[in-house]
């Protein structure tokens, strides 16, 4: 690129130590976007307190009331700029087929040709901030380095809350020339403008023309899962759209859950799961309520890490009945976006406890009235809160080795079909309830109610390469250890003829979690069935729910008639992978195929 920096480019200057190409390729994105002044960020108090003050003071964060809602603000991004643009997002590999039939797949060079005169010049007037940020636990073997480069304080803030930003990456990196590339504008906010690429050969992030979420915070889907997942093929790990759960019991053990359940199932809730009052004695620890980084340790236990620092979770619905621990972490040091604004200066949204106020501010800054025909709060609206803050945080959340993970939990919103909890054979049937996991679509999410959509591991929005060979990946990875974890299938979501729940969900899904747990040791019934081992009526504890007989028969039964309708639409869409599908998970759906025949004879 040619021509140099812009005379104050050197105002702030890199911290001395740094390998050359990190300011190198600093250097270069500088050039390319012109940015009128680059800053350096270390992560400190005062930096997240400048920043805010001067988002207080151009309007692009407005103050919360400071006692009922401390060092708290609200964040209203563009109208037409609320949620992750999955249309807008690209695999850009070097062949079509790595990206795989579920990415958009454009070509790097496609890419550069296209971004390149989007970015050039996209930050005069405005500020660089070079951002360094570890995903995972400082000291971790696992953890790794990116930097994000953006020309929006409200990412550069965010970042200080999501990540653990600043000085303490920059130690993790050393002299080392292994960070993935982050590079990130607003651009014109357009969304014809608007392009999230990912380059896994080039370890590389371009995004432009989004100031929100998964599009514009890169550490997040971009880094930890899309070129997370890459990188972790390559180098024989798992980087999981999963939560992560300790379960203490009343003698004091704890054992560890991984859980990937796609949008809508709620994943954060589980995860800070608060045990009801009949659970005596029992206790959820949160690790992490949307990522986790899997690696087999010495010991042939598979350890996770929550690459977070922080939640950025969805706002409505967020209730003390739903997730008090959630309530209490957002209680201080939270940017809100997009949710609506009370008179009092506090935020509100749909499904808040109480009663909606007489009158309040929507999301787009328009008065609200109870009645009016639009949402108070965008369906997407969100926080973005500090971890810590969690009463519920684990103990373990900051352990540089990871927490070992006993089971894996995959699930999906299904109204029939999936009964409440069963368990796979062995990890390969485990994984091949990952690769087939369906969820039915709510209407916040397409309008369409219903619709079964597969989602295997809650991957399809954040694989960074072709599935069939992330199934493969799977497959290895679970075969090199006799300690691998016992793999589980939920659904929280069945519902009755009148369409209400069967199953009271939130604080008692703990009865299914205990299940599972004793599963792990040993130590509960189970019965054999064509889809896996469900548990006997007697191995739950359903003591207290005054569940109807009809409902728990449902709950705990095969549906085979509906299973086997399954298989087809199982097999359209692992027919779209073509010869690249794994073998084995033909075999497994032939299997049960077989299995269901026989059941149904
Ligand atoms: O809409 C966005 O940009 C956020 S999406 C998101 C945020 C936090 C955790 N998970 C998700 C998701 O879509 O899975
Ligand atoms: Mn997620």
């Amino acid at each position: 690129m040619a021509g140099g920096p812009p005379e104050c480019y050197l105002a702030l200057v890199p911290p001395a130590s740094l390998h050359n190409s990190v300011t190198d390729w600093v250097d270069e994105c500088a050039r390319l976007a012109q940015p009128d002044r680059v800053h350096w960020c270390d992560g400190s108090e005062e930096e997240y307190r400048a920043l805010v003050a001067g988002m207080l003071r151009d309007g692009t964060l407005l103050p919360l009331d400071p006692h009922k809602q401390p060092d708290s603000y609200l964040h209203r991004s563009h109208p037409s700029d609320v949620a992750r643009s999955e249309n807008l997002t690209f695999i850009c590999t070097d062949l079509k087929e790595d990206a795989g039939p579920t990415n958009n797949w454009m070509s790097p060079k496609e890419a550069f040709e296209k971004l390149t005169p989007l970015f050039r010049g996209a930050m005069k007037g405005r500020t660089m901030y070079v951002v360094p940020y570890l995903m995972g636990p400082a000291g971790s073997p696992y953890a790794r380095m990116g930097i994000e480069l953006t020309d929006s304080a409200y990412v550069a803030a965010s970042l200080k809350i999501m990540t653990r930003m600043g000085k303490v990456a920059l130690d993790h990196l050393g002299g080392s020339d292994q960070f993935v590339r982050g590079l990130h504008s607003l651009g014109d906010l357009s969304p014809e403008r608007r392009f999230v690429c990912h380059f896994p050969e080039r370890r590389l992030i371009w995004s432009i023309g989004s100031g929100y979420g998964g599009n514009a915070l890169l550490p997040k889907k971009c880094f930890a899962l899309r070129i997370g997942s890459w990188i972790a093929r390559q180098e024989g790990w798992l980087a999981e759209h999963m939560l992560i759960l300790g379960l203490q019991d009343p003698e004091g053990e704890v054992t560890y859950i991984a859980a990937a359940f796609p949008s809508s199932c709620g994943k954060t809730n589980l995860a800070m799961l608060v045990p009801p009052a009949s659970q005596k004695g029992w206790k959820v620890w949160t690790v992490g309520d949307d990522i986790a980084w899997m690696h087999f340790g010495k010991d042939g236990r598979l350890y996770a890490v929550n690459p977070e620092a922080g939640f950025f979770a969805v706002a409505p619905g967020t209730s003390e009945k739903t997730n008090p621990n959630m309530m209490a972490t957002i209680r201080k040091n939270t940017i809100f976006t997009n949710v609506a604004l009370r008179p009092d200066g506090t935020p509100w949204w749909e499904g808040m406890d109480g009663a909606a106020p007489a009158e309040a501010t929507d999301w787009l800054g328009k008065p609200w009235k109870p009645g009016s025909p639009t949402k108070a709060a965008h369906p997407n609206s969100r926080f973005t809160t500090p971890a810590r803050q969690c009463p519920a945080i684990s103990p373990s959340f900051d352990d540089p080795q990871g927490v070992p993970i006993s089971a894996i939990l995959f699930g999906g919103r299904r109204a029939r079909v999936a009964p409440l909890v069963f368990e796979a054979f062995d990890w390969r049937h485990g994984v091949f309830l990952g690769a087939t996991m369906g969820s039915e679509t709510t209407a916040a999410a397409t309008g369409q109610v219903g619709v079964v959509r597969r989602d295997p591991m809650a991957m399809i929005p954040f694989c960074g390469y072709n599935m069939a060979d992330y199934f493969a990946h799977w497959l290895r990875v679970g075969a090199r250890s006799d300690e691998a974890p016992s793999i589980f299938h939920v659904n929280w979501f069945q519902t009755g003829p009148d369409g209400s729940y069967l199953w009271p969900g939130f604080g008692e899904n703990l009865r299914v979690l205990r299940w599972i747990l004793a599963r792990c040791r040993g130590k509960a019934d189970a019965v054999r069935t064509p889809i896996g081992f469900l548990p006997t009526r007697e191995a739950l504890d359903l003591g207290g729910l005054n569940l109807p007989e009809s409902s728990v028969q449902r709950l705990l039964s095969v549906d085979i008639e509906a299973w086997t309708q399954e298989l087809a639409d199982m097999k359209a869409f692992f027919d779209k992978f073509g010869t690249r599908l794994p073998e084995e998970l033909w075999q497994e759906h032939d299997r049960l195929s077989h299995r269901l025949k026989l059941g149904a004879a």
